[in-house]
């Protein structure tokens, strides 16, 4: 096969080519010898794929990271400036360098890599396969490079993106057109990040990515060796949608039945939605998920919940912790542009401290922000508050790195004004 550089505007791509192949219709024969029709009718659950199709593997997409010329392997800043106001710059996640391939993150000994997955086939409601390019631009306040430096307004003066090596490792390549066909790549691109030593951070797309993320985390670290705390409104453990075992409704339930992480390794905060039902809550109880509700955070209040969930995490042995934060936990009032909107939800204030206070406390080896959806929100606000959660935990992050596992941190010099600190 003919190697083909990205190379459409006379540019390779950072000096690197992907084995892709491009050609027009009339240098392809789609001919196939029975119809398309027929073929679905022996073999009903599927449109069959042209096997000539060179373009079929998705890998191939990737650039090829084998033979890096005319670069060393690192991450590359392609920002103009050395810093700036968030709209000034190439929109990055946070305007972090990129990381194109696993070598990049082991020679910028990288700690945290961000990547989207653009996949919304998962849900019924498309549209959250914007998120990754829209929380890209999502921050409109804050400041980057070395212009000003960032404080957080609990925890102070504990900048993430200078306490860690952030990068920006592009996009997952997925099949707009089928989200089976794009799980493997998820899963691929997640596995890369986790064998270079990095912390994957997955910018969704629709919860379906659930499975491949948390698979590729469990993968490295061992099955039932990574506890979950699921910030979600709905349970995300239907047995199945129309026969698909994967739906944005389902990964959960993947992940139990399969043994990557057991129920009992499982916290979901948040609950409020018309699902799960009876039935469903009797097998989440039979398989010891820990569940919060939605009443439960009201009567006890959020310091208490996170208190709690801590404790069992800790009792649970389980050091290693991945956070799913399914951005629908929170009160449509506040972010509006989600998958599937429940109102009664959490309320930011709420959610920002407990993603802060979980991510300080615990050794967090993977996260994920899913559902968000972009293009149904005519404001900015729901990838604002996207942004904004994303850096509330690798805030917390950067507190445990600091050596503050406290979740309820609060610097003093940002304290109450009458609190003694000078
Ligand atoms: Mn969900």
């Amino acid at each position: 096969m003919k190697t083909a550089s990205l190379s459409l505007f006379g540019a390779t791509i950072l000096g690197l080519s992907a084995p892709y192949q491009a050609y027009a219709a009339d240098e392809f024969d789609t001919k196939t010898e029975k119809t398309v029709i027929d073929m679905m009718r022996e073999s009903p659950d599927s449109i069959p794929l042209e096997p000539r199709d060179p373009n079929r593997d998705l890998l191939n997409f990737y650039v090829d990271c084998e033979n890096i010329e005319g670069r060393e392997p690192g991450p590359i800043n392609i920002q103009s400036t050395a810093g700036g106001y968030a709209q000034l710059g190439i929109p990055t996640f946070f305007r972090q360098p990129v990381a194109v391939c696993p070598q990049d993150l082991v020679a910028g000994e990288v700690d945290i890599a961000i990547m989207g997955a653009p996949i919304d086939l998962g849900t019924a409601q498309r549209g959250t396969s914007y998120a990754p390019g829209l929380i890209r631009v999502g921050e409109p306040l804050a400041f980057w490079g070395d212009f000003i430096p960032n404080a957080h307004p609990t925890v102070g003066d504990i900048d993430p993106m200078r306490i860690f090596n952030v990068v920006d490792y592009g996009d997952a390549v997925i099949d707009p057109f089928s989200n089976e066909r794009s799980i493997l790549s998820v899963h691929h691109r997640v596995t890369g990040i986790v064998e270079a030593g990095a912390v994957p951070f997955v910018v969704g797309g629709d919860h379906s990515l659930m499975y491949p993320d948390v698979v590729a985390v469990t993968d490295f670290y061992g099955k039932g060796k990574v506890a979950v705390v699921h910030f979600d409104a709905h349970y995300d453990a239907t047995a199945l949608a129309f026969g698909h075992y994967l739906t944005h409704g389902g990964p959960v339930r993947r992940l139990i039945d399969e043994g990557h992480v057991p129920g009992e390794l499982f916290w979901q905060i948040g609950l409020n939605s018309a699902k799960p039902d009876g039935k469903d809550l009797t097998w989440m109880r039979q398989n010891n998920i820990r569940f919060r509700y939605m009443h439960e955070i009201d009567r006890k209040g959020w310091r208490e919940v996170l208190t709690e969930v801590l404790e069992e995490v800790a009792a649970s042995g389980i050091e290693n912790v991945y956070i799913s934060l399914d951005t629908d936990v929170l009160e449509p009032a506040f972010a509006p542009g989600m998958g599937t909107p429940e109102p009664g939800g959490m309320t930011i204030r709420e959610l920002f401290p407990m993603l802060r206070g979980i991510a300080a406390a615990t050794n967090v080896v993977g996260l994920e922000i899913v559902e968000v959806n972009p293009i149904v929100d005519t404001t900015y606000r729901s990838r604002q508050v996207a942004v904004r959660a994303m850096r509330e935990m690798l805030t917390g992050m950067a507190m445990r790195k600091q050596g503050i596992t406290d979740p309820f941190y609060v610097d003093p010099l940002w304290g109450e004004w009458d609190n003694g600190a000078q």
